[in-house]
């Protein structure tokens, strides 16, 4: 498809989506509209949208029509054989290699158009193929990509807050994890915990600390003692652009249980009960491979509504406020 400054040509006129969320964290599926990007990996697909069709992705989730914390997801014919689609993760400033709420939402997304029923579905993502169980209950088990601590308790100088330790581990996506971070976990902290994490994320970047292949540490998590009880933790996650994660964050749980194992603190099968700041609660567990773990995250999704976008190239804020 040909493309003129990150747009498809033609221009869509009209893109369908589902919106859910998980655990309070919202998902945008879009369900039509968005001409799909060709590609024999689902990472050559997701650069071609990253290069071709940029604009359509913060027009989709951005404001006018979204707001900085939802993660969006473009559905695409499947790589593999034994999967029923891909998907593409995106959000405000960029693309996901995994999203584990958003798994969740696309299979209750997918429940809600009638495509799937209970059971087993296998999904092709940027990061690999991810599988997903919806129960009877209602609830979605997914198994994520394998997850491992790649640097432990490393040392970070942070304006204002002086040294900082913590761990760089992979899920799927990139996260550092800081326990203790100087401040109470909760909404009322909010202010703090969006300047403080922000502020380590970009000393991550001055220090060049970054994954194997310069990948950069976009996500940070802080945990703490939970305040439900019967919960094992409670995080906050700071999501790449500007927003924080209002669920447990899926990648961010496994790459807590990564840690976790690494360091023989939580073995496979234990159940991991993670709190969210909002209070939502992921229930995860894990399985060995290796010396990485394959990650289980279940959890629940509610469908909030169904719209068309419209975009008419009149309107000088068509395509997002970025
Ligand atoms: O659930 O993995 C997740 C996620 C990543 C960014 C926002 N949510």
């Amino acid at each position: 498809m040909k493309s003129m400054y990150g747009l498809p040509d033609p221009i869509p006129k009209e893109i369908e989506v589902i919106d859910s969320h998980t655990g309070g964290e919202p998902t945008r599926i879009v369900i039509s509209g968005w001409p799909q990007p060709p590609g024999a990996t689902m990472l050559e697909r997701r650069e071609y949208l990253r290069r071709h069709h940029d604009r359509l992705r913060a027009a989709v989730v951005c404001e006018p029509r979204g707001h900085n914390a939802i993660v969006g997801g473009l559905l695409t014919p499947p790589i593999d054989a034994e999967s029923m689609a891909g998907i593409i993760f995106f959000n405000d400033v960029g693309y996901l290699g995994m999203c584990g709420h958003g798994l969740i939402g696309l299979v209750e997304t997918l429940r809600f158009m009638g495509k799937i029923s209970h059971g087993k579905v296998r999904v092709d993502t940027p990061a690999g193929a991810v599988s997903a169980d919806l129960g009877e209950d209602g609830k979605v088990t997914i198994s994520n990509v394998p997850s491992y601590l790649y640097q432990k308790e490393i040392s970070i100088e942070v304006p204002e807050s002086g040294k900082i330790q913590g761990d760089v581990a992979y899920s799927g996506n990139w996260f550092f994890l800081v326990d203790n971070p100087m401040g109470e976990l909760s909404l009322s902290n909010l202010d703090f915990l969006m300047s403080s994490s922000k502020a380590i994320r970009q000393a991550l970047m001055e220090a060049g600390i970054h994954g194997p292949d310069n990948e950069v540490i976009d996500h940070i998590e802080f945990y703490g003692p939970p305040t439900i009880p019967g919960a094992d933790s409670k995080n906050f996650v700071l999501c790449p652009g500007n927003a924080y994660d209002r669920s447990c964050c899926g990648t961010g749980t496994s790459a807590k249980m990564a840690c976790l194992f690494a360091k023989g603190k939580l073995k496979p099968g234990e159940i991991w009960t993670q709190e969210s700041i909002t209070g939502s609660i992921f229930e995860g567990w894990l399985e060995q491979q290796g010396d990485r773990i394959i990650p289980y995250i279940r959890a629940s999704a509610h469908v909030v509504s169904r719209a068309s976008l419209f975009f008419d190239l009149g309107d000088e804020f068509c395509w997002g406020i970025e």
